[in-house]
């Protein structure tokens, strides 16, 4: 494979929704869209999940176009790739930057695969002809409100309710939740909103029977959260915490979680989340697929890598729909019985609708080989 061009797109899209973490509040989604394009014209697509401001990581929409222009493509076009996975040593100088190489590995290993003409999650290994999935809910003004989209989700049947939390909305609020909906999946993530001070408030959340707490310490804290585990009987899901497979190792050595949720972004991309997933499933640590509030192109290849078997947990992979008025692929990824058909079209497996794609477009720039 030769890449002798690429474009990078800056999109705004709106989300249905003000979407809430301990973080803070946002509706609007900047992120970058990848086209990388061939010598024979064809076209795979990744998508840059870094938000606009640094609040879930250290990379921003800019920081990512930084390193995509100055660092990544020039180490693209250097050479010819034959498979994706080289991406992943070509990189390996530049430190961290996950989200930036992410979103140029994504949109080869779409290339690769139509090259290949099979489906993404074919060529990733991946089995699975439909993949479960289940729904994050911000936090809200209300907890009445939050029991009523949780009704919603339910009834829509979503395979598990993940709500947000924090300290002062958490015991009370997982309380009334259980009262209403005494069996469904339910788990909570903190995003880093706790500190080991708070272990009786999280030792509280033990009888609520939750699947997991997700990220309840700091985002670079694996020792914290192993001396937390040993103490919970709910197990832990890290999310910020791992960027790698050297941080999945030495998570599961120390102890710190039971459960790994895989962002492609934050691990650097798809040979990267492949890796952990490997590595997870020879030490019986299930894992699930994160989301970063994606549009089409980002949630397709978060589809495709959950086909891979180790996948056990439903993702945050919810319908295009949920987030978004109009999604940016065509067809639109819908969910029916928690449920999502994985497509069976060569590469990321959705048509990109370049119609939509130029209605969000900010500001574009073509890079050549
Ligand atoms: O912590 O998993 C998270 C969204 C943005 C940033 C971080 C997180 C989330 C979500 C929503 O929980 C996942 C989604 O619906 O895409
Ligand atoms: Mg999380």
């Amino acid at each position: 494979m030769k890449v002798k061009q690429v474009i990078l797109r800056h999109l705004q899209m709106e989300l249905k929704f003000s979407f809430t973490t301990s973080f803070g509040s946002f509706s609007t989604k900047d992120f970058i869209l990848v086209e990388a394009i061939d010598e024979e014209g064809i076209s795979g697509w990744g998508e840059c999940v870094a938000f606009h401001s640094p609040w879930y990581s250290e990379e921003t929409v800019k920081t990512c176009w930084h390193m995509l222009e100055d660092f990544l493509l020039p180490l693209v076009f250097k050479a010819p790739i034959e498979h994706p996975d080289e991406l992943n040593q070509r990189f390996s100088f530049i430190r961290k930057n996950n989200m930036a190489k992410s979103a140029i590995e994504g949109a080869i290993w779409d290339l690769f695969a139509k090259k290949q003409n099979i489906p993404l999650s074919k060529a990733l290994g991946g089995e699975k002809k439909e993949i479960e999935v289940g729904i994050s809910i911000g936090i809200q003004k209300s907890v009445d409100d939050l029991l009523r989209i949780i009704e919603k989700y339910v009834t829509e049947g979503y395979r598990r309710i993940k709500v947000k939390m924090k300290p002062g909305w958490d015991i009370d609020v997982i309380r009334e939740i259980r009262k209403h909906f005494p069996d469904i999946p339910l788990m909570g993530d903190a995003n880093s909103a706790y500190s080991l001070q708070d272990i009786e408030r999280l030792k509280a959340l033990d009888e609520f029977n939750l699947m997991m707490i997700e990220q309840p310490l700091a985002s670079d804290d694996i020792v914290d959260h192993a001396a937390l585990q040993a103490e919970l009987q709910t197990p832990i899901c890290l999310d910020e915490s791992i960027h790698s497979y050297e941080d999945a190792r030495k998570a599961i050595q120390l102890g710190s979680c039971k459960i790994i949720n895989i962002k492609i972004g934050r691990v650097g991309g798809l040979t990267e989340a492949k890796k952990i997933h490997d590595l997870c499933q020879a030490n019986n640590i299930p894992v699930w697929c994160g989301g970063m509030l994606e549009a089409g192109v980002g949630r397709a290849h978060n589809i495709a890598i959950t086909t891979l078997e180790n996948f056990t947990m439903p993702g945050d992979t919810a319908a295009s729909s949920h987030y978004w008025e109009r999604d940016i692929i065509h067809p639109e990824v819908t969910v029916h019985n928690g449920m999502i058909v994985v497509p069976e079209g060569i590469g990321i497996g959705y048509e990109v609708d370049r119609r939509q794609v130029d209605a969000y477009t900010v500001s574009l720039k073509e890079y050549k080989a």
